[in-house]
């Protein structure tokens, strides 16, 4: 038997309604985006409710696609590699447990289930799994490749990683070593850690940056055309960088970006470098490390060229439950005074996080997590000064939040995340919640590589116009180079320039579900259940 997470399924959900027409080719949905403008003026607060009408045009064929990965050997490249295969070969494995079969647990879309409505006469509600939405890519079917700075064959990265029961590993090994060994990639040393140095002995010659761009972009092509691809997926799983310094005429524009790269610049990192040959070749590019790859200088060349981009850095165990318990507390009205994260991990990455830098960025985008939660609550935080042009001074009252991470080389990939949560609570008492969370890091990681890819070639399938009276382009057009949707599964999400970033897990999710349901033209199935609730 093949797991249901791992069953190939028709895609037969049908929405029967003149919002949504479904021809060979395309599915057609009309939407009405409903929201409110708000005007605080003389102590009133004014809504006006809005409706915005739109309409979706979803290609039905999934592309045939290719997932390029950065870091193909490391801990999560080749466990993604590994465990596909062992689910495309239906490898079962004997564990001290018992027999074990493969499957995509953890993979939001292929594990998990959105309420579509209830059935008439009984009312009982109906859930579907993500993945029967709308026409997606089979993981099964993902072309593996990509680049490791280390030469260590597929079958050995995997025995290096210390991921798999052996009996897993024993049986998927032949496989593994099919796909040989990782393509020749970058090394800027000054990026990671110096303790990484030892394995970069599959290296790309030379240091003129221009040559690594059109050499990495020739990469990309071949694995396309030998492959015989629709669409591939470029994603950054290779060690976590310093940041970027952010320098006028450098990177804060694509033709100072592109002009650097000519000049090899040294501020110009690896995976910046990795994001704009994919742009420039049209096609996605995810950050699943927390680096500020995406400098402004990429987002303009991705708006230029309408090349997909997302990131930045998976969020798996530690923050994905900080961002669920961060809002628990702050919805229910209580006021979080201190959060205190610490965590210990043995794998490479925890070596490379191991260099102050480099931590640093990890740092960064983990801490960023419940600010968006803090600012929707300023009952219980006070707001930003304002300054004397009206513009609001620092970020306001914010919980005392710090990160730890230290090196525990015997843990391997078996993390250990101890979280404190101090909280004030009714009338002066105070509440602490401890949790002690041990997460495999990359068995936790590899179903959000997972899902990032698939939902991304989705996401290029998806088109969009606006109806409205006032819009000038009626055309349909591709949604917006960052992909924004893709949140759930990111820990410091990259948006659309000037907009909120979102953290709430909770409207995360809300925001994928109800986006696939209006691309079937499915509008607001809420929480109201209002025939439960009425006579
Ligand atoms: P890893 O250290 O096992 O693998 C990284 C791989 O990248 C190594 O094989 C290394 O040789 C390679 N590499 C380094 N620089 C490269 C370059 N310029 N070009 C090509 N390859 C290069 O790390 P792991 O555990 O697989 O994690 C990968 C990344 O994902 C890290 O940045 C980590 O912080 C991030 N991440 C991991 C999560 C997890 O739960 N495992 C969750 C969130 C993010
Ligand atoms: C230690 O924090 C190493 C990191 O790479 C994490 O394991 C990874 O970023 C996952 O973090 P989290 O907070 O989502 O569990």
């Amino acid at each position: 038997p093949i797991h249901p997470t791992a069953a190939r399924r028709p895609n037969t959900l049908v929405v029967q309604s003149e919002n949504t027409q479904y021809s060979d080719e395309y599915i057609t949905s009309h939407f009405n985006n409903r929201g409110a403008t708000v005007n605080l003026s003389e102590g009133q607060i004014l809504v006006t409710p809005t409706v915005q009408p739109y309409e979706f045009q979803t290609k039905r064929a999934v592309s045939k696609t290719g997932l390029m990965m950065i870091g193909m050997g490391g801990n999560n490249g080749s466990t993604l590699c590994s465990t596909i295969l062992a689910n495309r070969h239906n490898i079962v494995w004997r564990t001290k447990e018992g027999v074990q079969q493969p499957n995509y647990i953890g993979s939001l879309l292929r594990a998990s289930t959105v309420r579509i409505g209830s059935e008439p006469g009984t009312g009982k509600e109906v859930h579907v799994p993500i993945c029967d939405v709308l026409p997606m890519v089979h993981p099964n079917d993902l072309v593996l490749g990509g680049w490791d700075i280390s030469g260590v064959p597929m079958d050995k990265a995997m025995a290096r990683a210390r991921v798999l029961d052996y009996d897993l590993q024993r049986q998927v090994a032949p496989y593994m070593a099919l796909l040989g060994k990782p393509l020749p990639s970058i090394y800027y040393p000054d990026f990671i850690a110096a303790n990484q140095e030892a394995r970069a002995d599959n290296l790309i010659p030379g240091d003129d940056k221009q040559a690594h761009l059109e050499h990495i972009r020739a990469d990309i092509r071949k694995f396309k055309q030998d492959n015989e691809l629709d669409r591939i997926v470029v994603f950054w799983t290779a060690n976590t960088e310093r940041y970027s310094d952010i320098i006028p005429g450098v990177n804060d524009t694509a033709d100072n970006l592109l002009a650097s790269i000519k000049s090899s610049h040294a501020e110009v990192s690896p995976s910046t470098l990795f994001a704009v040959a994919a742009i420039l070749e049209g096609e996605p590019f995810i950050n699943g490390a927390p680096q500020n790859t995406f400098v402004p200088g990429v987002i303009e060349l991705a708006e230029r060229k309408q090349s997909f981009i997302g990131g930045d850095d998976l969020k798996s165990g530690q923050t994905k439950l900080k961002s669920v318990l961060a809002e628990f507390l702050v919805n229910a009205g209580i006021k979080p005074l201190s959060i205190a994260s610490y965590n210990h991990l043995g794998n490479n990455d925890g070596h490379n996080l191991s260099a102050e830098r480099q931590f640093k960025s990890k740092e960064i985008s983990k801490s960023s997590v419940v600010d968006d939660m803090v600012d929707a609550n300023r009952l219980l935080f006070k707001a930003p000064e304002v300054g004397p042009k009206g513009v609001p001074v620092g970020k306001g009252e914010h919980p005392d939040h710090i990160v730890v991470i230290k090196y525990v080389p015997a843990v391997g990939d078996s993390k250990r995340a101890i979280d404190e949560y101090y909280s004030e609570i009714f009338c002066g008492g105070r509440s602490t919640i401890n949790i002690f969370n041990e997460c495999e890091d990359s068995l936790l990681a590899t179903p959000l590589i997972l899902d990032l890819t698939i939902l991304t070639e989705l996401l290029t399938r998806v088109k969009y116009r606006d109806l409205s009276a006032e819009s000038k382009n009626k055309e349909f057009a591709p949604l917006y180079p960052v992909l924004s949707l893709l949140s759930y599964m990111l820990k410091a999400p990259l948006v659309k320039p000037g907009t909120e970033v979102i953290n709430s897990l909770n409207r995360q999710r809300n925001a994928l579900e109800s986006f696939l349901k209006a691309c079937v033209g499915l509008e607001g199935s809420s929480d109201l259940l209002l025939d439960t609730r009425i006579w």
